[in-house]
């Protein structure tokens, strides 16, 4: 593609025009020799605007329900948005994206809410620095809220909740949750815990259990996705959050961290190629130590001492 073509693509999308919003994700997403023009044409102050929502917890427990609800509430307010929902790429899980779909066909034919999948697998730096060109892409194409999805509570889980301005961990009775064991990761950094099905027995005694070893118990909140009940209390915990977080300094912190978590990404992902390049190169005999030749790969690279 020719600068003129990108300059043109760009302008669509700031025109808000859906295709040429996902042709300028997939183009960066794909490393196009013109990514990194598409992304440094991007404009910032929408960027500074949008608000990403991070959702996660365990599957079942409601996370793609309560996401349409909330896109609901957000087009009423006549926000633009855009949902990504990451894809572990497996056969097992992909019943459960197929269900997603289905269950934001509500919200299928709505030119405002721009739907996008992205994989976990074969990802050599993670999903921060493909999710990060993405929302940024979506905030420039007029979404001001950005919500991700994400499947488990693996280790993709914490990259999209450290990219994430706020995080949602949704649980819900019945699925056999282990408190004790999310309370290392997930309970901490979660901004609200939601204990969906609010309709479903246990879903009490669940919220009672959170709200003592949640740090702050004005965290938790109860939904049932099913009918929208507590979806308005939730999306204004969600507003005055921001606007602490805005205004306190919180915010701009976790963008900082989110950053550097992605330019890392970013580094190894540029890095790889060259080291697969130079590994040849090394015509390495076979050894008791690999780290040794790993370190001269290295230093070979121009990186001594690593
Ligand atoms: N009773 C009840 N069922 C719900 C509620 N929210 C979601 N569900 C159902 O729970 C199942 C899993 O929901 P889903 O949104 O796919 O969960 P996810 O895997 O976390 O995305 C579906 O059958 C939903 O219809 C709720 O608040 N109450
Ligand atoms: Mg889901």
């Amino acid at each position: 593609m020719t600068s003129a073509a990108i300059a043109s693509l760009l302008e669509r999308v700031h025109a808000r025009d859906p295709r040429a919003i996902s042709r300028a994700i997939s183009l960066v997403e794909d490393n196009h020799p013109q990514a990194d023009l598409i992304m440094s044409s991007l404009a910032k102050e929408p960027i500074e605007k949008m608000m990403v929502i991070g959702i996660t917890g365990p599957p079942g427990a409601g996370k793609s329900t309560l996401t349409g609800q909330l896109i609901s509430r957000f087009r009423a307010e006549g926000q633009r948005l855009g949902i990504i929902a990451i894809d572990p790429s497996s056969p097992i899980s992909g019943g459960a994206i197929l269900g997603d779909r289905v269950r934001m066909m509500q919200h299928a034919l709505d030119p405002d809410v721009l739907v996008r999948s992205m994989a976990t697998r074969g990802r050599l730096g993670g999903l921060c620095a493909a999710a990060g060109a993405t929302v940024r892409i979506m905030a420039n194409g007029g979404c001001s809220v950005i919500i991700i999805e994400t499947v488990g509570v693996g280790q993709s889980e914490m990259d999209i909740i450290r990219l994430a301005d706020l995080t949602l961990l949704v649980l819900a009775p019945g699925l056999g949750d282990d408190i004790q064991a999310m309370k290392a990761g997930l309970l901490e950094v979660a901004d609200l815990l939601v204990v969906n099905k609010a309709d479903c027995p246990g879903s009490e005694s669940l919220a009672l259990d959170l709200e003592s070893v949640a740090p702050d118990r004005s965290r938790v909140c109860q939904t049932d996705a099913l009918t929208g009940r507590g979806v308005v209390e939730l999306s204004s915990r969600l507003a005055s959050l921001d606007a602490e977080h805005r205004a306190d300094g919180t915010r701009t912190d976790r963008r900082v961290q989110a950053q550097e978590r992605e330019i890392v990404d970013l580094a190894i992902e540029l890095l790889r190629p060259r080291l697969d390049l130079a590994v040849s190169a090394l015509h390495s005999e076979p050894s008791t130590n690999p780290r040794h030749l790993a370190h001269e790969l290295l230093l070979r690279l121009g990186i001594p001492d690593a």
